[in-house]
Parts: structure tokens; sequence; C-alpha cells
């Protein structure tokens, strides 16, 4: 169908395979067509055929190289500007009336005052280019744990990329029918500041950047990147900054958590929701394979980023996954360290900022141990091994749908969500925090993940090896005041009769000579087993002053020679004076959220300084002293 404007000089072409029957949405996208002066506009249907003609589109412009279709068949590498390789913190503002209501968490701008400056840039952001409108579904189509959202943008990387995030195109439309709620979503890559527009492979602004949420009004207004999470809308804008203020209010959480299902030898199913901040294998953790040894345990996965958590009838937490593809992170992934990430990614996906072989393939650091002896690098240069430059940027990036994922589990697009037995957070620590421990109770459990922290790594900026407080690894993606968070997680866990069970980990503690003591990747499976037989009261535990905590008998080591009963017990030794150090720590964040902080965490914390400061729980006598479930154990 084919539709002219009437208001416009020249005559607006609108490209759309269904009929537009949606008066708000229609009027929205003509409002920002007026703004933006696109040549056109297309309304994705996402199909198939949509997704190769444009593919083909962005081949011919220069936006993607296509791969060999004999090593990795329809797949793409998109190369982005230099200055456009990340989420931009410093970039990303919430808008609230109050200044108050989104916190020292987040940056703040007055609504009305955001408009006025976005406005400006986005006028005529769109000349010489087409309108992509995407509509998009975070959840599966129709559940009613799901959200719709339109994104508008003039990237179509963003419109493919969207295919494989999200549930994409006409059904979407179906959906919202003639007055269906959807979150506006206007995105623009914006003016180029180079000269020659046509030329540009990946336009964007490169010194204006906005990636703006009004969570009053529920819209998102992003300009200036073409990039992951600032222009992929349906991400961490929608599905956690708009969705957490959303979930707030309506008795619900959006978290920052991958979702994966641990099934027994007898095949029963544990579904366990995780937060890690990022670089610390998330992706990794919810694909994992577990050690041959532990003979029929497996691992299915739900979500690797992102969770919407909504109490059940059944009186337990159920999560969805509200994406549909996988954003990850490709240095480091590899057959060794996440197998089934390889697999998913062997045709149909989109490389974003890694190597090109000389056989049109794609490399990145850690795929194999030994690098080809001459690549192109992620900027499109000659690279070889010793250049003394990474061949793929450190936070390039694989899209892929996640249906092509071996571990996908059969409940991953079930309306319902799955259960949620578990909640895990972990963060990267060289030292103080123990491989696993199960908390008390709902209220020592959120403190432990309020007050989660990870050392900063040497690709983020700052001192390495500093500890970030990153509470629920949510401090980049809740969209409110994180002291309002706080209370609504320890609400949130008192009203439902059957709350998971609240676990930390750290994979990361280091020995004297600073190498991780711990094996992780599929051995991380030793530890999922252990909670997921505690949540079913089939493990034992030793109490602590930090919590429940596995003695070495408690852990089936069946097939692991190399970590020996000392080294276990240096994994989880909880020395008295560095958490009395690390309380100071979390009073210092406390501080910092004080006029919302509700008083459970600041009580929570001063049980926890009156242990260790009067040595009640020294790990040595606690495991003499108080032994639990011991008939039960096994
Ligand atoms: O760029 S994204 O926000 O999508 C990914 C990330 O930074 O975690
Ligand atoms: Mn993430």
């Amino acid at each position: 169908m084919v539709m002219t404007e009437a208001s416009r000089k020249t005559p607006l072409v609108q490209e759309a395979s269904y009929q537009l029957r949606h008066n708000k949405l229609q009027k929205w996208v003509a409002e920002a067509a007026e703004l933006c002066q696109p040549d056109k506009i297309h309304w994705c249907d996402g199909s198939d055929d949509e997704y190769k003609r444009l593919c083909d589109q962005m081949v011919e412009s220069g936006t993607f190289i296509r791969l060999s279709q004999k090593k990795r068949p329809d797949s793409f590498l998109a190369r982005s500007a230099p200055s456009d390789v990340a989420r931009v913190e410093d970039r990303t503002f919430v808008c609230t009336k109050e200044k108050m209501d989104c916190g020292p968490n987040n940056n703040w701008m007055e609504p009305e005052t955001a408009k006025i400056i976005l406005k400006d840039f986005f006028k005529n952001s769109m000349k010489g280019r087409t309108m992509y409108v995407v509509p998009f579904s975070m959840g599966p189509l129709g559940s009613p744990l799901s959200v719709i959202g339109v994104e508008i943008t003039d990237s179509p990387y963003v419109a493919v990329s969207m295919k494989h995030m999200t549930r994409m195109g006409k059904p979407v439309i179906d959906l919202l029918g003639e007055d269906g709620d959807f979150v506006p979503c206007f995105h623009s890559v914006g003016h180029p500041l180079s000269v020659g527009e046509a030329d540009e492979p990946w336009p964007c602004d490169a010194e204006h950047k906005y990636i703006c949420h009004f969570p009053e009004t529920k819209e998102i207004w992003s300009y200036g990147s073409g990039y992951g999470g600032n222009a992929l809308l349906g991400k961490k804008c929608l599905a956690l900054r708009i969705a957490s203020t959303i979930g707030k209010k309506e008795g619900w959480l959006a978290e920052h958590m991958l979702i994966l299902g641990v099934e027994s030898p007898a095949g029963e199913k544990t579904y366990v929701a995780a937060a890690f901040p990022s670089a610390c294998g998330k992706t990794n953790f919810a694909m994992l394979i577990p050690p041959k040894a532990l003979n029929g345990w497996k691992v299915t996965t739900v979500g690797d980023d992102i969770a919407w958590i909504r109490p059940g009838k059944d009186g337990k937490l159920h999560a969805i996954n509200p994406e549909a593809g996988y954003f990850g992170v490709a240095p480091g992934t590899s057959a060794k360290t996440n197998p089934n990430a390889l697999k998913s990614l062997e045709s149909n996906c989109i490389f974003t900022n890694v190597a090109l072989t000389p056989d049109g393939d794609v490399w990145w650091e850690g795929l194999t141990d030994k690098p080809p002896a001459e690549l192109t690098d992620w900027q499109g240069r000659k690279w070889t091994p010793d250049c003394g430059r990474k061949a793929a940027h450190p936070n390039s990036r694989f899209t892929v749908s996640s249906t092509q994922c071996p571990s996908l589990d059969p409940e991953w697009d079930n309306p319902a969500g799955v259960p949620i037995s578990a909640f895990v957070f972990g963060g990267r620590r060289a030292t103080a925090i123990p491989l696993v421990f199960e908390a008390f109770n709902w209220s020592f459990g959120v403190y432990m993940a309020a007050t989660l922290g990870s050392e900063t790594t040497a690709a983020a900026a700052g001192k390495v090896g500093e500890v970030r407080r990153d509470p629920m690894a949510m401090l980049p993606f809740c969209g409110y005041h994180m002291g309002d968070y706080f209370a609504h997680w320890l609400h949130m866990g008192h009203k439902v009769a059957n709350p998971p069970q609240i676990f930390c980990v750290n994979w990361f503690r280091t020995d004297e000579d600073g190498k991780i003591m711990w094996p992780g990747f599929g051995e991380n499976m030793r530890v999922l087993k252990w909670m997921s037989d505690r949540v079913h009261g089939r493990a034992g535990a030793v109490q602590t002053g930090l919590g429940w905590m596995p003695r070495y008998e408690d852990i089936d080591w069946t097939g692991l020679d190399s970590l020996t009963k000392k080294e276990f017990e240096e994994l989880m030794n909880v020395d008295t004076t560095m958490w009395r150090q690390e309380l100071d720590s979390h009073g210092e964040l406390f501080e910092k959220l004080k006029e919302r902080l509700p008083r459970e965490l600041v009580l929570t914390r001063e049980l926890l300084n009156l242990g260790f400061s009067q040595k009640f729980f020294d790990s040595q006598e606690a495991s003499k002293r108080v032994l639990v479930d011991e008939s039960a154990v096994h």
C-alpha cells in the first residue's frame, strides 16, 4: 500500500504491507516525519523477505559486509563509527518532573526542557534517509506480561537488529488493533558532522548524544547514536529503565538478569534468575554445559540479559524474558567458554566491530588460541598478531535470534513465564566474597544484592581493580531512585508466599599470585547443583556471618580432581577484617541514597556489623558449631 500525505510539498511515500488502522500511532508517525523530514516512511512487517531486502540494501550502501556464504551463511559484519561503540551512560537521562524521583543513580533533565532541546536535534535529521516504523513486543506475543513498543528510526541496522532481538512486525500491529497501548520510542542516528552523508556507512552525531527516558509519560527519545543499548530501544531503555518504573507502580520487577533452567537426571526442573554486572560472563552462564562427569544434569536457556518477574497465583515469582535474541559480547566467546553461543552463531547473524578474516569469516580475541596470521580489524585496517592493537573492539557484539541457541529452554516463549526458585547475584571480586553462600532470608538477600560490588576491568574507564557498587547489577538501568527500588524489592519478597531463595556467588576470587582459583564456566554447574539441592531441601550447609555456606562435602566433586579441599576452603573463607571494611563501603553507598533508603537495610547492616566486630560468626568457629540438615545431605 502506498499513501501520500497532503500537508507536504512533495508527497511523502509510505510503504506498508498492512493496513494502518491505529489513529494515534499514525498521528505520532506523521508528526515525527514532519519534524525529521525523511525521504520516505517504511512500516516494518518483520518478514524474512523484508529482512533480506534491508540487509541487501545495507551491503549496497557499505553499512554491511556480507560474510562468506560458505563459512558464515546469511551473516553480516557492521563496522560502527569509532566513536559509537558502546552505551553512553553520561549521555543517558531520566526525565522526571521532580529531580528527586530519578535519584542520584540517574542523570536528570526536566521533561519539557529535554523535549525542546531534542526537537531541535531531530529537526530535519532524517533528510535523505528512510524512516522505519518498527512495531515490537517485549515478551511473548499477546502475553499479559508483555509490553508493546513502536520504534521510529532512521537506521536500517536498528530495524534488522530488532527482528532478531524482539518479536517484531505485523503480528504486533495486529495486536495493537485500532487503539492498543504502545510505548513510543523515537530514534535518530542524527546529523552526521562529516560531509558526504551518502558515503557514510555508519552515520551518527559524533558530538551530540541524548538517550532520554520519560517514565511519567512512558516515552523514549534517543538521538545521535546507532549502537546497541543506545539505539535498540526495546532493550535497556524500554525493558529496563521504563519497565522498572512500570513494575514499581504495578507490583513487578524488571531486572538485569539471565534466566536458566537446571534439569536434574530425574527430569526435575528448577529455574534460576541471575544478575551480574557487565564483563562477568552472563551469556556464558546462561548457556552453560555441565561437565560430563555430572551425568544427566542439564542447563537450558530462557534468557541471557533481562527478566520481567511477577507474582503468580501459586505464591511464586514467575519470569519471562522480554527479548527474543542475544546481543552478546564477542571477545572471549569460544568453543571452550561457550560452545552453545558458538553454535548459535553458525549462520544468520549480525556481527558488529569484530575482525574479518581473508576468507570472509569473523574473528575476535579469544575465539581461537592462535590468532590468524592476517586480518582486517574492526576499523577496516590491516591487522597482524604483532601489530600491537586488538583486532576486534573489546565491546564488539553478535546479534542472533534465540531460536538458534541449542540450549534454548522449551518454555522460553511461554506467555505465563517460568517459576523462579532462586535468585543469584555475583560480581568480579578478587577477595572478600566467597565462591557461594545463601542468604539467611529475603531481607538479608536483598541487602547482599543491594550492596553487590564488582571490580572495574581494564576495558572500563577508571582504576583497574577498584570495587564499584552496582546494586542488583542495575546501577545504569534502574529508571528511578535506587532507594525506592530497594524498598520495592523488600516489598516484593514480603508479599509472596514462596519467594525465591537468594544466593551470592563469586567466580573470580584469586590466590596470592593473582590467579583466579575457581575453574568457572561448565564447572559452575557444581554450584548450581548445590543451589538447586538447597532449594529442594536436599543439601547441607553451615551457618556463617553472611549466610548458609556449603561445606566441602556438600558439593558434588565427581570428575574434578584439580581443586583440593584446602583450596575450596580458601575460596569460601570469610575474612572478618575485610568484611568490616566491606561494611564501611556499604555505608558509603547507603549515605548517597539516605533520603529514600529503607530502614530494613540500615538495620541489616547494623546486625552484620555487630556480628563481625564481635566475631560472632568467625567462619571456622561456625563450622564447628552450627551444622544444619546433617541428615538431609545428598
Ligand atoms: O549496548 S547494550 O546495552 O545493549 C549491551 C550492554 O552494554 O550491556
Ligand atoms: Mn546487559
